[in-house]
């Protein structure tokens, strides 16, 4: 059911091979959503529409959902799936609200000093799937952060389901409620994503386009990357376990298999020092897997070649494993996990101990679930405050601090054979300024 490397005795040279990740090629999909984000970009409005019924087999008249949709989705939403939202939305802000940075002003020298005035972008537009998976819970994740970063305007586009009269998932739509985004578009795939970037006669442009998609969404945000801004391409759902043989077999099998349910190419990577760990967890997924909905998917995300069991000689060892994989969750389960923890380097988010499985990170913990993936938590973050602002460097020189540096700039300006640089700041002092 799931693959076994031994790397016990010692380690390859190179471990970043030593788990594969699964292929996704969006490379191959970019002339695809080429024309498609051209139509958007020249036609507009009338081009979504027609884009709508020809990917989502829906006739809209206009794209923005009607307020009365919003109010309605929200009023209809089940109570406890309300409940857990609104304690969801409480949890991340309290987490986001402290992630807010101040400026700091550092004085260079007497009369000089450069300040860093954090600045957040002024329109996000949000994507949010909606075929098999529909996940409110991704709203919330990426509304949170966005609203707490100060960004003042926020629209939310998810695609138009046939089965819901057009509109977005009515989820989707009431978790916006909660939120207090009343700006939602009912557009998918690539359309979407050019909506947000060139805008149409119904959407105002964006600054910045966040949130997960398929593989046409991850095209044309690529595409149109530089026009706008985005947050980093999602790949399929991680989880390794780092456990030694204290941690429990059922609790482990149980976290491997909640993110292997997202997708059949999803990874889950258990890797310990205990060979009785691994056998029992062997032992534990088949039960466990034939008991839950979604064992097909499972069952084969467990098989694939991106998930596994590795065995190493020592927590050390299990360290330079999970470092060179950099998973987008990181779960430590061994004795004094906090402090194997505090060494871990590449993680998009770490799980310390038996009482934090990625599942409460993913709803309830207050943390961001929008995480690095394919390893890319070896240079980047996961979705923060940070994301949605800018750090401008104010400078701000006297007189007499601008001709302290002046014979500085002057030297740098002949090193690099740009005399008008230097004479820029000569001109202010009637010093000769070459012609
Ligand atoms: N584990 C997913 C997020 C998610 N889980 C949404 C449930 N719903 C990617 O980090
Ligand atoms: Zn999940």
């Amino acid at each position: 059911m799931i693959s076994r490397i031994d790397l016990r005795g010692s380690l390859p040279g190179d471990l970043r091979d030593v788990l594969p990740r699964a292929e996704l090629d969006v490379e191959a999909a970019l002339e695809k959503v080429r024309p498609i984000c051209e139509e958007v970009r020249h036609r507009g409005a009338a081009a979504v529409r027609e884009l709508t019924a020809r990917f989502d087999g829906v006739d809209i008249e206009s794209a923005r959902v009607p307020a009365e949709a919003i109010t309605r989705a929200l009023a209809e939403l089940d109570p406890a799936v309300r409940a857990a939202l609104e304690e969801s939305i409480r949890r991340a802000r309290l987490v986001h609200r402290d992630q807010r940075r101040t400026d700091t002003t550092t004085q260079v020298v007497p009369g000089g000093t450069v300040t860093e005035r954090w600045v957040p972008v002024d329109r996000v537009g949000l994507y949010v799937p909606g075929g098999r998976a529909v996940y409110p819970s991704s709203v919330v994740m990426n509304v949170v952060p966005a609203q707490e970063a100060g960004v003042a305007s926020l629209a939310v586009a998810s695609p138009a389901q046939k089965e819901f009269g057009g509109l977005p998932h009515p989820t989707i739509l009431a978790a916006c409620a909660l939120l207090g985004v009343d700006e939602v578009y009912a557009v998918g795939g690539a359309q979407a994503v050019a909506m947000f970037a060139y805008g149409t006669e119904e959407c105002r442009p964006a600054t910045m386009v966040t949130g997960p998609g398929n593989i046409w969404v991850a095209a044309a945000k690529r595409l149109l990357k530089g026009r706008i801004g985005i947050d980093s391409e999602a790949g399929p759902t991680e989880i390794a376990i780092l456990a030694d043989e204290t941690a429990d077999p059922a609790h482990v099998a149980a976290d491997l298999i909640s993110q292997a349910e997202h997708d059949v190419i999803a990874a889950a990577v258990l890797v310990t020092t205990s060979p009785e760990l691994a056998d029992a967890v062997e032992k534990e997924l088949p039960g466990q897997v034939a008991a839950t909905r979604h064992s097909e998917r499972i069952t084969e995300a467990l098989a694939g070649r991106q998930s596994g069991i590795v065995l190493v000689s020592d927590v050390e060892d299990g360290l330079k494993v999970v470092d060179a994989y950099a998973a987008e969750h990181l779960e430590i389960q061994t004795a004094d996990a906090a402090a194997v923890a505090a060494r871990v380097r590449n993680a998009g988010a770490i799980f310390i101990g038996p009482y934090a499985p990625v599942s409460l990170g993913d709803y309830m913990a207050g943390s961001n679930h929008v995480l690095p993936t394919g390893g890319c938590a070896c240079h980047s973050s996961g979705l923060s405050v940070q994301t949605f602002l800018r750090g401008i460097h104010v400078v701000d020189y006297s007189r007499e601090a601008l001709a302290g540096a002046a014979p500085y700039v002057c030297a740098l300006a002949d090193a690099e054979d740009l005399p008008a640089h230097g004479a820029a700041v000569r001109a202010r002092f009637d010093w000769e300024v070459p012609a």
